[in-house]
């Protein structure tokens, strides 16, 4: 263990440091964020008037349209002169969610990432291979700053170049991966299409894959076919990134640190609290961060709690794998992506009706496949084939741009898609008929 003392934290102590953090969180966000100041005056939550973890449901929720609301920097605590980070996840609309880490931040996310590498056994004598992207995600970054503090060798290889990936995994021994489950089949397909023998050729032991939802199922396929064991991670770059939960070897549920974040599980209709075991929206707050810290944000992430002691020796509370989302968010080939973003993409575009259809499968090389069918408005289409290939490729364009994601893009007939009466269904996403339905990928 990284931190056996914070890890193994009898539970009445762990509920006392939280107590303390999040009166000493309060003041902080009174003080150093309007926002909250505000809807900390409207609820009446005084610090002092906080007098046990259950008075928490009285503070306001934060959701991803705050984050919106406040772009890019309004809801930071510190000023930029003290920011050393930022990070940006994908918004509902054009804008991402901006995030920014303190010096101390950066420590305790050093820490966290440490701590989440070493629960899944990996070590300074180990060859961390990084295929998560680098850049404003925070997946690269954020194991990379693990692996480092661990003492391992990181190769930050980051995403695409599959081939190259299996070159560099062998040439340089690598014996831990990091990438997306789906990514992890399909770096194993493509070693099969190339005839190489993973089991001999590569050294590969651990597997830290999250960022998405997968199923047990695809999980025993990644493990075989690449001759490693699968440890799932979980996090969210509003809270800090990866870094938030991690399955230790028992692989009984993500062991959260509750040291730096505050779980709840809400009903996602009507935000009341749900008890220990109950399945819901699960709610975090920051307990420790100085940049932008969150006060009961929404994750939209369904999960359950366990606070039961774990075999491994953790006292931790467990969430069990995320199963779904409680809003319309699709993750395809590790980058979220909102309906409506794909819709106001597509209406800037004169030449086409509002009429559309989002596709999402698996295709055969194991990627997510994303294709949107949206109707032409008639005097374009009439104008025959080469007007409406022109279309097409400037909706393509609109998209990658909006999403970055490339999006296959067919442009049909007016009045050729189906209408819906009442709520238009927009998403046909083929990924979760091969799922059991513990473990949907979307639509979440
Ligand atoms: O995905 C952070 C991360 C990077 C986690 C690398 C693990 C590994 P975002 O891009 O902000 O951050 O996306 C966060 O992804 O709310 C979940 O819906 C989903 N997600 C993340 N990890 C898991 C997981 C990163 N292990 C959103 N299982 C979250 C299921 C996951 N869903």
């Amino acid at each position: 263990m990284w931190n056996q003392q914070a890890e193994c934290l009898a539970r009445r102590d762990l509920v006392e440091l939280q107590l303390a953090r999040l009166r000493d969180l309060l003041s902080y966000l009174s003080d150093h964020v309007p926002f909250y100041r505000c809807a900390l005056e409207r609820a009446q939550a005084a610090p002092a008037s906080i007098r046990t973890l259950d008075d928490v449901a009285r503070l306001p929720f934060t959701t991803k349209s705050d984050l919106r609301d406040h772009y890019p920097f309004d809801l930071f605590a510190a000023p930029l002169d003290a920011i050393v980070r930022i990070h940006a996840s994908s918004g509902t609309t054009g804008k991402p969610t901006v995030v920014g880490y303190t010096r101390g931040d950066m420590e305790v996310w050093a820490e966290l990432m440490a701590r989440t590498l070493s629960a899944a056994g990996v070590t300074s004598a180990d060859v961390v291979h990084n295929a998560y992207g680098y850049g404003l995600f925070t997946g690269g970054l954020g194991i990379g700053l693990g692996a480092e503090t661990i003492g391992a060798a990181v190769v930050p290889a980051s995403s695409g170049f599959t081939k190259r990936h299996l070159m560099l995994m062998e040439d340089f021994g690598a014996t831990v991966l990091g990438c997306t489950p789906s990514y992890g089949l399909v770096l194993a397909d493509m070693a099969r299409e190339l005839n190489i023998d993973v089991h001999a050729r590569l050294k590969l032991r651990v597997g830290l894959m999250g960022a998405e939802p997968s199923s047990e199922a695809l999980r025993a396929k990644v493990e075989s076919q690449l001759g490693l064991e699968v440890f799932d991670i979980y996090g969210l770059s509003e809270i800090i990134g990866p870094g938030v939960a991690v399955e230790c070897a028992e692989h009984d549920g993500l062991h959260l640190f509750e040291d730096h974040f505050l779980a709840e599980i809400i009903d996602p209709e009507t935000g009341d609290p749900l008890p220990d075991g109950c399945d819901g929206e699960l709610v975090l707050t920051t307990l420790t961060k100085t940049g932008i810290p969150l006060l009961r944000y929404r994750t939209r992430d369904r999960t359950r709690l366990a606070t039961e002691p774990c075999a491994c020796g953790r006292r931790l509370a467990r969430m069990t794998k995320v199963h779904g989302r409680t809003d319309d968010m699709l993750i395809v080939r590790g980058v979220n992506v909102f309906p409506s973003q794909i819709e106001e993409a597509l209406v800037k575009l004169e030449g086409l009706a509002p009429h559309y259809v989002i596709l999402v499968d698996r295709r055969a090389d194991q990627l997510d496949g994303l294709d949107i069918q949206v109707e032409a408005k008639a005097e374009i289409y009439g104008r025959g084939a080469t007007a409406v290939d022109d279309l097409r490729r400037l909706a393509q364009t609109e998209l990658h741009q909006s999403l970055g994601l490339r999006a296959g893009v067919e442009v049909v007939a007016p009045g050729q898609l189906d209408r819906c009466e009442g709520k238009a269904v927009r998403v046909k996403d083929h990924r979760t008929e091969a799922m059991p339905a513990t473990a949907q990928r979307v639509p979440k």
